[in-house]
């Protein structure tokens, strides 16, 4: 299997997130890509290569431009206000919700950093407008080698993507790699394409940005939002709009559900990605529905990742696997390449 490696995701390093009122360490650090790596390494699994630059163009199908100027910026921006900010993450404190105005754009750089973001958790730093660029990069050479006829690729990145949505990041995530990868699939001539994400935490990023159209489909199974991170978004409810009613699928479940749950659920899904007929399909890989997760409450073990990967095998498509969460770090490379192995087999 090709793996696109983004060799420049360690310049995306935070130090601090808000959680539960202090800033503690990150949960999302570059030891995790690292795992991963190093795993593939001992099974001899996969063909790790990098990827080209991607186009300012590409980005902008799935993301807005405003949002593309202030990331490209942000950093720069930040450091502007106070050298000392060169020693310090960038995180938000103030946020337009409702009855704020969202069209506007403030001179100030944190009423924009909290206009272009959804929570605290999500620190910016010196490197991350460039790990994320060629994280996306990354995305979108994976949907390239599928069209060239590769059944499966792997694109091992960080930061994650699937919380960051047309013109916001959080959640770990800045720029949507799944999403960009299933643009890049569409426009090089696929007519219909999955994405099915399976990381403990609702995509709202990625069903955000298809969410009224009908030729990508978008399916998750994930922790229920009423108790459960992003909390706003990914109930059961929320099927698509206008053209894209029906192509939407959210399967919430308990905190504390187990495998077996969990399989079902994820073959309803798989099941509804066939019945949409879908032509390809994009993976958004988290392992963060381990056992073991500190910020999570499934309890998958890491042999039912063998499964999950032969379970999407199954579907006979395609197959893009994109790295998301997962946050038991010495853990993730193992989880990760258990989900691949089970692939291939
Ligand atoms: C890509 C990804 O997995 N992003 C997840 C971001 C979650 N950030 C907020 C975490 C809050 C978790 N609170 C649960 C309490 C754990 N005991
Ligand atoms: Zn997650």
């Amino acid at each position: 299997m090709k793996v696109f490696l983004n060799d420049r995701h360690p310049l995306h390093h935070g130090r601090h997130e808000m959680f539960r009122g202090e800033l503690v360490p990150c949960f999302e650090v570059p030891a995790r890509a690292d795992y991963v790596l190093q795993e593939l390494r001992d099974r001899s699994f996969g063909t790790v290569q990098s990827a080209p630059p991607i186009e300012r163009a590409t980005l902008e199908r799935v993301h807005a431009a405003r949002y593309l100027d202030f990331l490209t910026g942000a950093w720069d921006e930040w450091v502007a206000l106070d050298p000392d900010n060169a020693q310090r993450d960038a995180l938000p404190s103030y946020w337009p919700i409702r009855t704020f105005r969202s069209d506007v754009l403030p001179a100030s750089f944190p009423a924009r950093l909290g206009l272009f973001s959804f929570d605290a958790g999500s620190p910016l730093t010196a490197g991350t407008w460039e790990a994320a660029r060629q994280g996306a990069a990354c995305a979108a050479a994976g949907a390239a080698a599928l069209l060239a006829g590769e059944r499966s690729a792997f694109v091992l990145t960080r930061p994650p993507g699937h919380h960051a949505g047309p013109d916001f990041f959080g959640g770990y995530c800045f720029l949507n790699n799944a999403a960009i990868a299933a643009q890049v699939l569409r426009d090089g001539g696929m007519e219909r394409v999955a994405v099915l994400d399976v990381d403990y935490h609702h995509g709202n990023g990625t069903q955000a940005i298809f969410y009224e159209r009908e030729d990508v489909f978008f399916a998750s199974v994930h922790g229920d939002p009423h108790t459960e991170y992003p909390y706003y978004l990914g109930y059961a409810d929320e099927r698509g709009e206008g053209a894209g009613l029906g192509c939407n699928l959210n399967l919430p479940l308990p905190k504390g559900t187990d495998f077996a749950r969990w399989r079902d659920a994820l073959r309803v899904a798989l099941q509804a990605i066939a019945a949409h007929g879908a032509q390809a399909l994009v993976v958004s890989l988290g392992v963060d529905t381990f056992e073991a997760d500190p910020i999570s409450g499934f309890r998958l073990a890491s042999d039912d990742y063998l499964r999950v990967g032969a379970d999407i095998a199954a579907a006979g498509l395609p197959t893009l696997f994109v790295l998301e969460g997962g946050y038991a770090v010495a853990e993730v490379g193992r989880n990760v390449v258990n989900v691949l192995a089970g692939f291939v087999q």
